[in-house]
């Protein structure tokens, strides 16, 4: 039997998905224009006018938007609404310079709610479900998002948030947790405390986990669901468009559905600004077609993405994105070779090793130096010199295979990596310290 939390909507034909979008634009560009001067005067500039958007393909003709705008627009530049109609603000997770302030009406929590509702159903989530959020509660989006997914799809919802380990671990066990929504580092982190203790993966309650907020790879997903004994899922979003939720996996587990009723995706050369055709790899952008707080209209994600429309067996028609694989900003570029994290960690999970490492870029004497730790298992680790060396050598030149270019390895005592109960901090580019 399949599961939809909103079947009429999620296995739509495609005209009548053409069809909501077409209406819904019209009236959020205008509404757009009406409400938010920083917008207008980027469309004056363009010449560009509402009336000007028609359908749903005009949408090429509007100006983009990215995190720049966001930062100079900063608090209430880009606000669609009146404050006094807004009931939330949530808020990004990065660390540096300004955050990104996301405001938020009634109907833009419904319909963020609604999105992760679809998430928790497509894992398999029913009102039977006991469902462990230990994604951060607060202004990051995670835990609200996906708390707010699980009341209504109505389960029996543990607001955990991130951390206390030894707490998620018991209340998991003693309260019979099925779900786990956190990010896949965390996962990975709860599958080895679990084991530490003495744990089967048969020996706890979990048939899923939903894991997204930072990039992981096929193998750390059969590494997550094999310590966990569950099935993995994937969840994307970004608090520009509302959080988790904006796309999810379902049972077939090849790429997450946009929920293409409320955003609207588009990859683009992210040189050039040119729309790609669906199939090619370039930067994701999105247009949140009905919200009122923060409505932004083509926002640039700078994450890498494929679009895919092939026909998908869980009946949904709403297109698919591969997982990110990589950002336009976060793509290291080592002695001249582009390097993605993830194709380290790919290398790593394939050689045996476990998902905690680090990456050390640094310059001395005008040449990149790239480092990257890496932790052994308790079975892994050993006290002879010459056998860890022998390992770091093999990998090196597993990497050197991969990447076009060889990192010095370090093979690592166990738990000597600092853990993360949010996202992982897998990369130290010290070289922008010094720019
Ligand atoms: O990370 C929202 C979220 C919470 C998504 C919980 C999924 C689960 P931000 O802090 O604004 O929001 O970060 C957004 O994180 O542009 C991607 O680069 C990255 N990201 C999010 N989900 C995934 C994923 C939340 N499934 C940024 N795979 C995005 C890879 C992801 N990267």
């Amino acid at each position: 039997m399949k599961n939809y939390y909103q079947k009429d909507i999620e296995t739509a034909p495609r005209e009548k998905i053409i069809e909501i979008q077409n209406e819904k634009i019209v009236k959020q560009v205008k509404h757009v224009y009406d409400n938010v001067p920083y917008y207008r005067n980027l469309m004056d500039q363009k010449g560009v006018k509402p009336e000007d958007i028609k359908t749903i393909d005009d949408i090429k003709k509007l100006p983009f938007l990215t995190k720049d705008d966001l930062r100079e627009a900063y608090p209430y530049g880009l606000l669609g609404t009146d404050l006094k109609n807004c009931v939330r603000i949530q808020s990004t997770s990065g660390t540096t310079g300004k955050r990104v302030v996301a405001f938020y009406t009634q109907h833009d929590i419904d319909l963020w709610e609604e999105c992760c509702a679809r998430a928790i159903v497509a894992a398999g989530g029913t009102n039977e479900d006991v469902v462990q959020v230990c994604y951060g509660y607060g202004l990051f989006t995670g835990g609200p998002g996906l708390n707010g997914g699980s009341h209504k799809v109505g389960c029996l919802t543990l607001p955990m948030s991130s951390g206390n380990t030894e707490r998620q671990i018991q209340f998991m066990m003693d309260l019979n947790a099925t779900i786990l929504c956190c990010t896949p580092s965390y996962a990975a982190y709860i599958g080895e405390s679990l084991a530490e203790r003495g744990y089967k993966p048969e020996d706890n309650k979990l048939k899923a986990g939903i894991f997204g907020a930072e990039p992981w790879t096929e193998e750390m997903r059969r590494s997550i669901e094999k310590s966990l004994g569950i099935k993995a899922y994937d969840i994307y979003g970004l608090t520009e468009t509302s959080g988790p939720g904006v796309s999810f996996e379902c049972e077939e587990q090849t790429g997450m559905h946009i929920n293409e009723d409320h955003f609207y995706a588009e990859i683009i050369d992210p040189e050039t600004g040119e729309v790609l055709p669906e199939g090619e790899k370039g930067e994701l952008v999105f247009t949140s077609l009905d919200k009122e707080g923060f409505p932004l209209l083509r926002y640039r994600t700078k994450d890498i993405c494929v679009l895919s429309r092939k026909k998908c067996s869980c009946g949904r028609t709403h297109v698919k994105m591969s997982k990110p694989m990589g950002r336009s900003d976060d793509m290291m570029i080592i002695r001249g070779v582009n390097v993605f994290p993830s194709q380290i960690e790919a290398v790593l999970l394939k050689e045996g090793y476990t998902p905690n490492y680090q990456i050390v870029v640094d310059r001395a004497r005008n040449n990149d130096t790239f480092d990257v730790y890496v932790e052994l298992s308790p079975e892994q680790f050993s006290d002879k010199v010459s056998d860890i060396q022998a390992r770091e050598r093999n990998l090196e030149a597993a990497m050197r295979s991969m990447l076009g270019i060889g990192p010095k390895m370090h093979l690592v005592a166990p738990k000597t990596i600092e853990r993360s109960e949010g996202k992982a901090v897998r990369v130290i580019d010290k070289r922008k310290l010094h720019d």
